[in-house]
């Protein structure tokens, strides 16, 4: 059994080989501290999620979130809505359905879920490839700085599969890493960035092995990009409800 406890982030702080970063065992134990020292805003996107979720749920639905990780964003939506979902009268036994093809992920957030005694059953994690999940009766679908990991190619698919799951009136919760179209304020976005990263303790090693161990790995689009897709896709409506430097979340209506 993994040790459940997180710890610091000092995975880049040594001289290391060249590789791809992967969601182990080691990334997960360090998982929290990582995207809270690493994701400007991070804490007010998550908070931010579960009152979308208040707000968009529609009664007997499903919420999705998709590349869960330790629950982040599960469990802010189960904090705003779990009188609701574990409400006997619900129609769905697993209102939550919270999907991530890291084992060592999801045994944190099976861990997490046991600390409510019985109090989360409405909350399924599943260990899978979410460009092989199905989408049905979901009313709240996030993507919460996943869908940049899935092949540029492959994105249109997902989001259609997405969106032909939802309900009309359902909202899509999509934030990510974004590139601008202007070169010098794609440069200095970029630098306002690793600003941020040292601020928040990490060295100037730490951020250029982390920024190599990525580079084949998480591909960033510009806004425009992720708009097109979308509105193609036949969503009715969407909008950038936040953004701090190189860093965005946005929602989809259908
Ligand atoms: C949060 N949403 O804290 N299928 C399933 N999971 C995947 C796939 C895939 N094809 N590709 C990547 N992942 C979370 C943060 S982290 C963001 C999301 C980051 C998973 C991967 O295992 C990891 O847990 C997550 O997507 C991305 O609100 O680390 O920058």
């Amino acid at each position: 059994m993994a040790n459940k406890t997180q710890t610091t982030d000092r995975i880049f702080a040594e001289n290391m080989l060249p590789g791809d970063f992967v969601f182990d065992e080691k990334v997960a134990g360090v998982f929290e501290d990582m995207i809270n020292r690493s994701v400007p805003g991070y804490g007010t996107i998550i908070a931010m999620i579960g009152i979308l979720a208040e707000r968009y749920y529609q009664k007997d639905s499903k919420i999705y979130d998709l590349g869960c990780s330790l629950g982040g964003a599960t469990f802010s939506v189960f904090e705003h809505l779990k009188d609701q979902l574990e409400d006997p009268s619900n129609a769905q036994d697993h209102a939550i359905i919270a999907i991530d093809n890291s084992t060592a992920m999801l045994e944190r957030l099976s861990a997490k879920q046991q600390e409510f005694d019985g109090a989360a059953n409405c909350i399924e994690g599943r260990c899978e490839n979410i460009q092989a999940t199905q989408i049905e009766n979901a009313s709240v679908v996030i993507l919460n700085f996943t869908l940049q990991f899935i092949p540029p190619e492959d994105r249109a698919a997902l989001i259609k599969k997405v969106f032909q799951g939802m309900n009309s009136g359902g909202i899509l919760i999509v934030s990510e890493k974004i590139v601008f179209p202007d070169q010098h304020l794609n440069d200095l976005l970029i630098e306002l960035y690793h600003q941020f990263k040292e601020n928040m303790g990490y060295s100037k090693l730490e951020i250029s092995q982390k920024r190599s161990a990525l580079e084949n790995v998480l591909i960033p689009e510009t806004l425009d990009s992720h708009r097109d897709r979308i509105l193609q896709t036949g969503f009715s409506s969407f909008e950038v409800w936040f953004q701090c430097f190189n860093f965005a979340s946005m929602v989809a209506i259908k």
